[in-house]
């Protein structure tokens, strides 16, 4: 298996890009008629001729934008649709129309012909459209988007009919918690290539023992039969060159060598963390220089993995880590930069080194602010609590499992940011099969990115777990004194020791607490603590805390990862209170209580090495 990585659609000398965000029309397909619009051709004509249409933003989910309960609980097909110009000028190039995702199904039309289908959120897909477009014109795009989940999607869910008030109703039942938010999540683009053009720009270092760094790059042109040639250029932070070179046709591979190498650290680990170079490839032919020019930026780093440490550039590294989300007010999953840069600016605030991607992969750009800012990512696919009625796994899924990780580490294999792959969030990894099926998923990704290693956040006993063996690192999710002896603080500390310790000595492997936490009320106080307080979010850190101390010093515990960064919005439920609480900062991004806590801690921390 051969996976390279996807690239993100920057403008160039040679590449413009025009950005589609902005309002569409929309219309929700009814209930009872999910596939009308399709049977009805309603891509054939303008949308708002076919069907009564509303305004809608992209990116954004739809289900918070109207007041409208059916929007923020519809199930099945929603359709967007807005009309674009394309200049005459663009005739002569390619040109590719780009989304960063759409939840959970797409559908793409141009003018009405169909162009491309997609599944799966938070992964982008793209498609060359040169072909059906009207240069010089206006030209019309169409989009079905179906958030249905069902047994085989990932993640899965299932879908019931019932008889409501007003008729039958679709009920959506998925047995994770949070919101199944959908739409057009992220930016949708439309870029030129030229006709010969760089598809892929591959990066790989290494750093040797004299502290220079290796740079084997790979560039990849859609064109084969005509003599290329490229020249890659390496520049450094401040953009000046620090190293070149010339490659002829055969291969377009090479190792360039940048002496005394600044390396890629985590935040906290050197004065200037998140360094990062950018490599320049221009690609030329016989008669013509630079046909296509593309940059990316990429970090040198070594990672390497024992069965007690983890270490970045040779040196042993702790997470210092949360769980997050990728959710807002109003716009639920939809791409947000004034966001990012809140999260990213807490992230430092607070002394973390890391996150995990729960439970889906994040967008490009979110990646893109790891890398620079020295964030470390557990990057995990979107295969998060399984079925409940599932009794065994079956073919189908594991396909489209491994496909899921397959288009995520073709995103991202090139992020310095991205130190393991997470499989999977609380598998029912005690399912009949489950050996089969894990050995299976992680030998795959294995097969395509062998330098990092992976994990899954399990869940299930020791006992029953099936998972583990086929696991480079063992993270372990456990709500002590929360889903478990809810209130008593004086039951956490041994739980947690003894359960780490007895990962690590039936498997030998590192191990990390990948959640840990408690749902808390801003401003809700109460002595002695109880639990949905501030006291008791405080009290519950502190008493992991001692744990993992005593943890650490046995030399195999890697990381500690805090349920959750933010409260997040979460399907209806008994036990969730306008969603999940269990935030470290509220939904809009302010601190509880415990924040002051935590940042002492984790600089404590990263004082230590
Ligand atoms: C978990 C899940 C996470 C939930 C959390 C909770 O174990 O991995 O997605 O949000 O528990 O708070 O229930």
């Amino acid at each position: 298996v051969r996976i390279t990585g996807l690239l993100y659609p920057f403008e160039s000398e040679t590449r413009e890009v025009v950005s589609l965000d902005g309002m569409w029309d929309f219309a929700r397909s009814d209930t009872d008629k999910p596939s009308e619009g399709l049977q009805e051709l309603w891509f054939s004509k303008d949308l708002w001729r076919s069907v009564n249409t509303t305004n809608i933003p992209v990116p954004s989910s739809f289900n918070d934008l109207d007041v409208f309960e059916k929007s923020r609980d519809h199930v099945g097909p929603v359709w967007y649709e807005r009309k674009f110009f394309v200049p005459l000028s663009w005739s002569a190039q390619s040109v590719w129309l780009r989304f960063g995702s759409v939840h959970y199904e797409a559908r793409v039309w141009i003018n009405g012909d169909f162009v491309v289908q997609h599944t799966f959120g938070h992964l982008p897909f793209e498609v060359e459209v040169t072909n059906r477009l009207i240069f010089g014109k206006e030209n019309r795009i169409t989009v079905l988007c179906d958030n249905s989940l069902t047994s085989v999607s990932i993640p899965q869910g299932n879908i019931v009919e019932a008889h409501g008030d007003y008729g039958n109703v679709l009920l959506q039942q998925y047995d994770f918690d949070f919101f199944n938010y959908a739409g057009i999540h992220r930016s949708v683009h439309i870029y030129t290539t030229p006709k010969t053009y760089i598809k892929e720009l591959n990066v790989d270092t290494s750093v040797d023992d004299d502290g220079h760094g290796h740079v084997t790059f790979e560039v990849i042109s859609n064109e084969r039969s005509i003599t290329i040639f490229v020249k890659v250029n390496i520049y450094d932070k401040d953009m000046s060159l620090v190293a070149s070179q010339f490659v002829a046709d055969g291969g377009m591979r090479g190792v360039i060598l940048i002496n005394n190498v600044r390396k890629w650290w985590p935040y906290l680990m050197d004065a200037d963390p998140g360094y990062l170079y950018t490599i320049e490839a221009r690609l030329s032919t016989e008669g013509q220089e630079d046909i296509d020019i593309y940059r990316k930026k990429f970090g040198v780093r070594t990672l390497r993995w024992t069965d007690r440490e983890f270490l970045i550039n040779e040196k042993p590294v702790y997470f210092r880590g949360f769980g997050k989300h990728e959710d807002s007010d109003i716009r639920g999953k939809g791409l947000d930069l004034p966001l990012l840069t809140r999260d990213f600016s807490l992230l430092r605030w607070i002394g973390a080194n890391a996150y995990r991607t729960t439970h889906y992969p994040y967008s490009e750009e979110s990646m893109q602010f790891a890398d620079e800012h020295g964030i470390m990512i557990i990057d995990e696919c979107s295969f998060v609590q399984t079925n409940i009625n599932m009794e065994s796994y079956t073919e189908e899924l594991l396909q489209n499992h491994k496909s899921n990780l397959g288009e995520l580490i073709h995103r991202d294999r090139d992020h310095p940011s991205v130190v393991m792959w997470s499989i999977a969030n609380e598998p029912r990894s005690e399912a009949s099969n489950a050996d089969w099926y894990f050995s299976e998923v992680a030998r795959y990704t294995k097969q395509l990115d062998p330098s990092r290693p992976i994990t899954a956040s399990i869940d299930r006993s020791l006992d029953r777990d099936k998972s583990a063996n086929h696991l480079d690192i063992v993270s372990f999710n456990r709500y002590n004194a929360w889903y478990s002896n809810a209130g008593r603080l004086d039951m956490i500390t041994n739980n947690v020791v003894n359960e780490a310790r007895r990962w690590h000595e039936k498997f030998t492997k590192p191990v990390i607490m990948s959640e840990y936490g408690g749902d808390t009320l801003e401003g809700l106080h109460l002595l002695p603590a109880f639990i949905w307080t501030e006291e008791f979010q405080m009290e519950l850190f502190s008493r992991h805390f001692e744990a993992f101390d005593i943890l650490r010093n046995e030399g195999f515990f890697i990381g500690e990862f805090v349920w959750n960064f933010a409260d997040f919005q979460t399907k209806q439920g008994i036990t969730r209170l306008n969603g999940n609480k269990k935030g470290v900062f509220t939904r809009n991004r302010q601190p509880k209580a415990i924040a002051q806590l935590l940042r002492s801690r984790y600089f404590d921390l990263a004082m230590e090495i």
